[in-house]
């Protein structure tokens, strides 16, 4: 069926040469070359500078997929892996999947009952963690069904760690997989509505991403990428472990942001390349202790995961002698990657998020008639199409629907607008979706656990700015049910606080006498946004 107006002419196309779908698992795509690099580093640990060569990691992967096919690990299987940034954590991610495993990461802030409705919707039947993340774990475990084995990445008692996997003398287990099928990764996603839910990416979906993301960022031998933000979620496990060490880039990691060892680490490390979330920006761009250090190695500076003001992004560059934060556009349920502002170009307008990555399309849904497509200067909900797109929401084939239409369109929720030279810029989100400093946090989520709070009678949750964090923040709109003692807004933060990941804690209430809803009982969360708290993106 053809828009009106005639075929093709609101379909954007990339503009870069086509790549050719890489049908080839992901650790095959991404420790392929590995063992040609040999002694080069591979990993840094950013706080103790222990190293870890490219030889070793493609052994180390190797030992930990055959100690794993001899525990039971069986290609289909899901293996959940929880841990923060460490070396360890490429060799035990691609030795798990060589194993035959999908892996489905876990945030390693989950609590128990978070991390165990992940384990029980994806049937996970392994765990891979840490000796100090083990407690969260085994109550994770304790709580659902199915869960085999408790294994970690370092050492704990009653547990086979990963030094033990790597004396394994287990043949190398040949998983037969299928990467145009199997799963590779199964991270969670609320995507544009209600709770998270297992996106599945196959071997090809990843390994076709990073071939398109690789033209625009190139990386190579000698590069330094600092990995400091999470491998477990898509944007890390893709720009900051598997697209540096596809090209023999050195990464160096720490396990979380803390602005002095980060700097520190840049400094010590002479670390080259810079992949942020807003907030990380905000500090580099406002920190005094900025100038404390000597950050003269970095060559560029990127972000990605929520909006960036332009300014920001400019006075952040100014700051250490550099271009503009430059911004790639992303989703979960795109493996990640569908817009990146290549490295190469030289005056990409300020703002953009970026122009479609090779073989890529996109169009612009009007948001006042659904049936037309919006054409360059006009705003529109970005869909996408491409060989990136997910292969579905786990065991959701009605959610699937609603996200993908028959011919192959994604919609991601966000409202954008792209200029005559093809840079999109991302203006708007219509989706439910909050992001707290990058992280995902679905207001559904929130909205079903302060209904279960006797003293509530109603709730909405929506994104509020918080201009001083650089980042988004959940502000929950609360009714207090008649008759009950009547709940503070510290009360109710601290409750909430208790049951979930910080991340997804509730940094503002109001109180209201209703929460607006439309007859179908859906809440209108935009007269809420709009009411108290004007967007403020891009
Ligand atoms: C405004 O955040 C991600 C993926 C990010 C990413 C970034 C750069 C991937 C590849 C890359 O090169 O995934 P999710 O699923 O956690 O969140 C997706 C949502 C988007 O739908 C959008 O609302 O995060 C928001 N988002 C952005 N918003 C992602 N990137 C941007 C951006 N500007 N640059």
């Amino acid at each position: 069926s053809h828009p009106p107006h005639g075929g093709d002419e609101h379909v954007f196309r990339s503009t870069y040469p086509d790549v050719a779908p890489v049908s080839v698992a992901v650790h095959d795509t991404v420790l392929g070359p590995a063992a040609g690099y040999g002694d080069a580093v591979a990993l840094i640990d950013g706080v103790t500078g222990a190293r870890v060569s490219y030889a070793r990691l493609d052994h180390d992967h190797r030992r930990i997929a055959a100690a794993l096919a001899a525990a039971g690990v069986r290609k289909g299987d899901v293996l959940a892996l929880h841990s923060p940034n460490s070396t360890v954590y490429p060799a035990v991610f691609h030795g798990a999947t060589r194993a035959g495993a999908s892996v489905t990461t876990v945030n390693s802030m989950a609590t128990a009952e978070e991390f165990a409705r992940q384990l029980q919707d994806c049937a996970a039947r392994w765990i891979i963690t840490v000796a100090a993340l083990l407690d969260t774990a085994r109550r994770a475990a304790e709580l659902v069904p199915g869960v085999r084995e408790i294994f970690v990445c370092d050492r704990a008692e009653g547990h086979t760690g990963v030094p033990a996997m790597l004396a394994s003398t287990a043949p190398e287990p040949d998983a037969g997989i299928d990467p145009d099928h199997d799963i590779a990764v199964l991270p969670y996603s609320s995507g544009t509505t209600g709770t998270p839910k297992g996106v599945m990416l196959t071997h090809r979906s990843v390994a076709t991403n990073l071939a398109q993301i690789r033209p625009l960022l190139p990386m190579k031998p000698g590069d330094r990428i600092l990995a400091v933000l999470p491998f477990f979620h898509i944007y890390g496990l893709t720009c900051l472990m598997n697209a540096p060490l596809q090209s023999g880039a050195t990464v160096v990691v720490l396990p979380r942001f803390e602005l002095e060892s980060f700097l520190a680490a840049i400094e010590k490390h002479r670390v080259t390349g810079l992949y942020m979330a807003p907030p990380i920006v905000l500090a580099l761009a406002k920190q005094p202790a900025v100038e404390r250090y000597d950050l003269s190695s970095l060559e560029y500076l990127y972000c990605g995961a929520a909006p960036l003001d332009a300014r920001l992004a400019e006075a952040c560059g100014a700051r250490l002698g550099l271009p503009a934060v430059r911004q790639g556009y992303g989703m979960t349920e795109l493996s990640p990657g569908a817009h990146i502002v290549p490295l190469a170009e030289p005056a990409p307008p300020p703002g953009t998020v970026g122009r479609l990555v090779p073989g890529t399309e996109m169009k612009l849904l009007s948001l006042d008639d659904p049936g037309r497509c919006a054409g360059p200067g006009e705003d529109g909900e970005i869909a996408i199409r491409g060989p990136q797109v997910m292969k579905g929401y786990l065991g959701r084939p009605e959610a699937t629907a609603e996200m993908i239409d028959a011919e192959g369109w994604l919609r991601t929720g966000d409202v954008g607008r792209v200029d005559d030279g093809g840079w999109l810029f991302v203006v708007d989100r219509v989706k439910e979706l909050i992001k707290y400093k990058g992280y995902q946090v679905a207001p559904a989520e929130l909205e079903a656990l302060l209904l279960s709070h006797e003293a509530i009678a109603d709730a909405a949750v929506v994104g509020a700015y918080d201009e001083d964090a650089g980042t988004e923040i959940p502000h929950a709109f609360v009714v207090r049910r008649p008759g009950t003692e009547p709940l503070t807004a510290t009360e109710l933060q601290e409750w909430v606080a208790a049951r979930v990941a910080p991340y997804k804690k509730v940094r503002r209430v109001s109180f209201v006498s209703g929460v607006p809803r439309a007859a179908s009982g859906k809440i209108l969360r935009r007269e809420l946004r709009t009411a108290r708290e004007p967007r403020r993106l891009g």
